[in-house]
């Protein structure tokens, strides 16, 4: 069933922040608390500000990282204190914390809530943006959520206001809308304008600006896609050296980034950039992505990725793709020493693993089916980064024309598939989580979900057949193929 529910029910801003204060009011009664948050940008973010948010009120705080909360982690959860709060998950797996919490536990989420037999399962602590008709996938994200939280336990939490809106780049909220936060994020941009931690201002979006030598900057750039710049290092060194762009710089021989560049030279890159998704017949509403709203974290070493919300969030996401969540989360509660400089190492790490499964992903070739681009990377590309990998194609691999599908061997021998869409494609109908939570209602032993752009799945490996058909399916009919 196609069935959302922020498209459903009337919007009510006012509804949603008094449940927040009700929330929160409970909150306060309780202690021994057990965070448990979801390993991305947006899931590491929402839990810093949970946890600093119960710290500063003098509760004891435990906290969790999952990559997704499956039923067989709750024994684990329920070990480690006695209040649990679920932040930027929860909402999709209602019907099993009903059932092993019955009444007694917390989530805010922005995901689109599981749906059993057409209703969302009763939980009496739930806040979802999308159930007072504020879009979740646009206007408020995880850390959106759980920072109004933070704020009704206490107003002199606004200094979090800074993760609320890392949490909701790294969902890539500010994809729409002429390339900025709006609705409730706004809410939270004008709180960190207003106490001088952030600065909004236009640019050229791409991530990197500050952090990135010039070559990874337009080789890794996937928002938007840089046609036949994008995972092709070989033509993107061609490209700067056309327009006379030095890589390095000439006396210290330090990598060059964007923001090192003078503004003339600056404004010849961007220039290009718009030439070339012109010459590639890129639509309007796409040539729109590249120049945008940036959210400058003024607080922050102007050389450090932590300076740009964007890369912020890269960071974030580097850290938990390869296994660090806990590094994720002590940049996140401040840390700029230690922690600070292994995230710094695993985001270099990160960028040499995405060029590597590039290049498997060119070698062995994508596959076309009827309604998705496939390939299986068996054990060759990491569970953690084969979707991201996947999305990198759309820039000079395959066409925008349908969604793609990646496979990772797990471990344990079953199977992770993660699903990549273009915003265009979603436009078009492409709901690749919506597909993925009702196969996994069909499919015994399929867990899976997601948004619309972007989702996974787990497979045990003798489902795996089912499931790609099943997928086909779906998609010939949300694409009507
Ligand atoms: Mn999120």
């Amino acid at each position: 069933m196609d069935y959302e529910l922020g498209k459903e029910v009337v919007r009510n801003e006012e509804g949603f922040f008094s449940a927040i204060r009700e929330f929160a009011n409970e909150i306060k009664k309780r202690d021994d608390f057990v965070v448990v948050f979801h390993h991305d940008a947006d899931g590491s973010a929402s839990g810093a500000i949970a946890i600093k948010a119960l710290e500063r009120e003098g509760k004891k705080v435990s906290s969790i990282c999952l990559k997704q909360l499956y039923k067989e982690n709750i024994p684990q959860i329920q070990e480690l204190g006695k209040t649990f709060l679920f932040v930027d998950f929860g909402s999709g797996q209602l019907d099993y914390l009903v059932e092993a919490f019955g009444e007694d536990f917390f989530v805010l989420d922005h995901h689109q809530p599981v749906l059993v037999d057409g209703l969302m399962p009763l939980a009496k602590w739930h806040i979802n943006p999308l159930l007072f008709g504020i879009n979740g996938g646009t206007e408020l994200s995880g850390s959106g959520v759980t920072f109004f939280f933070a704020l009704a336990l206490n107003e002199k939490n606004f200094d979090l206001s800074v993760l609320g809106i890392v949490g909701a780049l790294g969902d890539m909220q500010d994809s729409n809308h002429n390339c900025s936060l709006i609705g409730l994020n706004r809410k939270i941009l004008d709180i960190g304008v207003k106490h001088n931690l952030i600065e909004v201002k236009k640019d050229l979006r791409l991530y990197g600006r500050v952090s990135r030598p010039l070559v990874s900057f337009l080789t890794f750039s996937t928002n938007p896609l840089l046609p036949t710049l994008t995972a092709n290092e070989d033509n993107v060194k061609a490209f700067l050296t056309q327009l006379e762009i030095p890589l390095k710089d000439p006396f210290t021989e330090k990598w060059l980034t964007y923001n090192d560049l003078p503004f003339e030279k600056q404004r010849e890159l961007t220039s290009a950039l718009l030439v070339l998704l012109l010459e590639n017949n890129t639509p309007e509403w796409k040539l729109k992505e590249l120049i945008g709203e940036v959210y400058t974290f003024k607080k922050e070493d102007p050389s450090s990725p932590l300076y740009d919300g964007k890369e912020f969030a890269t960071m974030l996401n580097a850290c938990s793709r390869n296994k660090h969540s806990e590094i994720a989360l002590s940049v996140c509660m401040g840390d700029r020493n230690e922690g600070y400089s292994k995230a710094i190492a695993l985001m270099d790490a990160h960028r040499e693993n995405l060029r590597k499964g590039i290049e498997f992903v060119k070698q062995k070739g994508v596959e076309e089916r009827e309604s998705f681009y496939f390939f299986d990377a068996g054990n060759s590309i990491d569970e953690s980064i084969v979707g991201v990998i996947a999305g990198m194609l759309y820039g000079s691999i395959i066409q925008e024309n349908k969604p793609i599908i990646a496979l990772a061997h797990n471990e344990d021998g079953s199977i992770k598939a993660s699903g990549r869409g273009t915003s265009e494609l979603v436009r078009r109908g492409l709901n690749i989580g919506g597909a993925l939570k009702e196969i996994s209602q069909i499919v015994e032993g399929v867990e899976g979900g997601g948004h619309k752009i972007a989702a996974g799945m787990k497979i045990p490996s003798d489902k795996l057949n089912i499931v790609l058909d099943l997928l086909e399916e779906k998609f010939c009919e949300q694409l009507e193929l």
